[in-house]
C-alpha cells in the first residue's frame, strides 16, 4: 500500500466532523486503496468527546485509516498534512446573520493561516468549510503567504449539490443525470445559483423544465436559502449533507474532474466574469493534475450579470471588514 496522505480536520468533534471523518476514512476522498493519517484539530473544552470520535472511528474498523491523532495543538494537527478540511469555527444559529458570525470566525483562520504556514506541506490543499468560508479561506491563505494562494479554496459544492437536486427532483430524474450546475459568487444568500449551462442527459436544463419564471425565481431561492430552512426544521445546520459536499469537493480536486464538467469552488478571483479580483469568488472550475482553472467564456446575460454583481459586492464588503477585524 502506498504511504499515507495526512489529513487534517479541524472542528473533529462537531456535528459535521462526525460524519466527515467517516467518509474520508471510508476511502470516499482519496480512494479506497489509500491509506489515511487522520489529524483530528478541535479546542480543549471539546477533547472528551473528540476521543470518543476516536474510539468510533477505531470500531469502525476501516481499511483505510492507518492512523488518528486527536489534538487541541495546531502545530501538531498541521505538522506536514498534505490536506485540511477547516470545518471548526462557530456555527450559524437559527436567526443569526452572517455578518455575525465574521468577526467571530475570521480570527480563527488567522491563527489557523499562519499555523499552516509554518507546519503543512507546501503543497496542501485547504478546503475552507468553517462560515463566512469565502472570507475565512481569504484571510487563511493570506496569513500562510509561502503557501501558494491556488492551494485555498471555500466551499460551495454544497449549494451545487442543492441545485442540482432540486432540478432533479423537479424533473423527476437521478440526480446524477443533472450536470453543470454553477454557484456563482459567495456561500451566502446572495450566491447566484446558475442552470444556464447545466444539462440532464445531455440536454439543457432550461429547455428539459421549460419554466424559466421557476428557474430564475423560485429555484435560486430554494437553493438560496436552503441552509436556513435545513436550520428551521432540524435546529441545527446542515452537517450530513455539508460533509459529503466537503468529500464531493476534495476528491474533485485531488481525482481532477471529467472532460467536459465542471464543478463549482470558491477560489481567488482573477477578474474572471468581471468579478473584483482577489476575492474568494466561487467559479466553475476544471480541474487537472491536482489544479483547477476557472472555465472561460461562458455566455453571461443581463440577468446573471446582475446577479455576479450583487454577489461580488458582498464579497468585497467582507473582505474589508475581515482585514478590519484582522488589522484590531
Ligand atoms: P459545530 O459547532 O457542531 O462544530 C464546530 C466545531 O468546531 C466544534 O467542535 C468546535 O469546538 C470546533 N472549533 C471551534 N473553534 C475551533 C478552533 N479554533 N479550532 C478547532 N476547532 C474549533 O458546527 P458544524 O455544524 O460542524 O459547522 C461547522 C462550520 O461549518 C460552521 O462555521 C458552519 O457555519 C459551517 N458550514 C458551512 C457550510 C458550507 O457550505 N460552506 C455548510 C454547513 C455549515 O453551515
Amino acid at each position: 500500500m502506498a504511504s499515507p496522505v495526512k489529513v487534517c480536520v479541524t472542528g473533529a468533534a462537531g456535528q459535521i466532523g462526525y460524519s466527515l471523518v467517516y467518509m474520508i476514512g471510508s476511502g470516499a476522498v482519496f480512494g479506497p486503496n489509500t491509506p489515511v493519517s487522520l489529524h483530528l484539530l478541535d479546542i480543549p473544552p471539546m477533547m472528551g468527546a473528540l476521543e470518543g470520535v476516536c474510539m468510533e472511528i477505531a470500531d469502525c474498523a476501516l481499511p483505510c485509516v492507518r492512523d488518528v491523532v486527536p489534538t487541541a495543538d495546531p502545530a501538531v494537527a498541521f505538522n506536514d498534512i498534505d490536506a485540511a478540511f477547516l470545518v471548526g469555527a462557530m456555527p450559524r444559529k437559527e436567526g443569526m446573520e452572517r455578518k455575525d458570525l465574521l468577526a467571530a470566525n475570521v480570527k480563527i483562520f488567522k491563527v489557523q493561516g499562519e499555523a499552516l504556514d509554518k507546519y503543512a506541506k507546501k503543497s496542501v490543499k485547504v478546503l475552507v468549510v468553517g462560515n463566512p468560508a469565502n472570507t475565512n479561506a481569504l484571510i487563511c491563505s493570506q496569513y500562510a503567504p509561502t503557501i501558494p494562494k491556488e492551494n485555498f479554496s471555500a466551499m460551495t459544492r454544497l449549494d451545487q449539490n442543492r441545485a442540482q437536486a432540486q432540478i432533479a427532483a423537479r424533473l423527476g430524474v437521478p440526480v446524477a443525470e443533472v450536470k453543470n450546475c454553477i454557484i456563482w459568487g459567495n456561500h451566502s444568500s446572495t450566491q447566484f445559483p446558475d442552470v444556464r449551462h447545466a444539462t440532464v442527459n445531455g440536454k439543457p436544463v432550461y429547455e428539459a423544465v421549460n419554466d424559466d419564471a421557476w428557474l430564475m425565481g423560485d429555484f435560486i431561492s430554494t437553493v438560496q436559502k436552503r441552509g436556513g430552512a435545513v436550520i428551521a426544521a432540524r435546529k441545527l445546520s446542515s452537517a450530513m449533507s455539508a460533509a459529503k459536499a466537503a468529500c464531493d469537493h476534495m476528491s474533485s480536486w485531488w481525482n481532477g474532474t471529467p472532460d467536459g464538467q465542471f464543478v463549482s469552488m470558491g477560489v481567488f478571483s482573477d477578474g474572471s466574469y468581471d468579478t473584483a479580483p482577489g476575492v474568494m469568488f466561487s467559479f466553475p472550475v476544471h480541474i487537472k493534475d491536482r489544479k483547477w482553472s476557472i472555465v472561460q467564456g461562458l455566455p453571461i446575460d443581463d440577468f446573471a450579470k446582475g446577479k455576479l454583481e450583487a454577489t461580488g459586492k458582498e464579497l468585497c464588503e467582507e473582505r474589508d471588514d475581515a482585514m478590519s477585524v484582522c488589522a484590531a
